[in-house]
């Protein structure tokens, strides 16, 4: 399929979408926090936090930029794929890399599960301040480089939840 027609956005509530997984923003902790952690914990119940907890036991904390997955609860997806992203300090300790970490590390994840479709959020662009129009193109160029050399996953879909996030998508997209 045309690389073109496996990457879209919409504006939305992630929660909301039925798709094989979703991605959550989360902490290290891996144990719930504010802005679409906070919305995919409410609304999916607590057998994500139950599972999240299991891998805190065995692994110990989620490192920044890497991922991890559990299942979805009462959310409309069937998993959830948690990463933490990097906070944003100015580029001094190679927040750009580790923002591209979690893209990948996500989509690898995903399709050693099988995951066919899956949906992101904009990772560190709300609580983490890391620089929208930056993190957009680092989100894209990450998911266009890991499609273009696999088949594996069919289709990324960004969910955008503020209007800024959807404009710098949708044009560097070109919908
Ligand atoms: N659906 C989709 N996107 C959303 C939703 C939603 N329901 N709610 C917010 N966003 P943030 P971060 C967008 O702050 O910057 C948490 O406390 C939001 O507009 O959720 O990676 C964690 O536990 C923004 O564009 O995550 C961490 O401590 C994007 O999601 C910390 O926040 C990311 O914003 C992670 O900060």
């Amino acid at each position: 399929m045309d690389l073109k027609n496996r990457i879209s956005v919409i504006q939305g509530d992630i929660t909301k979408i039925a798709v094989d997984a979703i991605v959550n923003a989360a902490n290290t902790s891996l144990m719930g926090g504010g802005g679409v952690d906070g919305a995919i914990h409410r609304a999916g119940g607590p057998q994500i936090l139950d599972e999240c907890r299991d891998i805190i036991a065995r692994q110990g904390k989620c490192n920044t930029g890497e991922a991890v997955i559990t299942k979805a609860g009462k959310l409309p997806a069937d998993y959830v794929i948690h990463t933490v992203g990097p906070v944003w300090n100015g580029e001094k300790h190679n927040e750009g890399k580790l923002l591209a970490s979690c893209y990948r590390n996500s989509l690898e994840i995903a399709s050693n599960k099988g995951i066919k479709i899956i949906s992101f959020p904009n990772i560190s662009t709300g609580i983490y301040h890391f620089p929208k129009q930056e993190a957009a193109e680092i989100a894209l160029k990450t998911v266009t480089d890991f499609l273009s050399g696999s088949d594996a996953i069919h289709k990324v879909i960004f969910v955008c939840y503020d209007e800024e996030n959807f404009s710098i998508y949708s044009k560097l997209i070109g919908t």
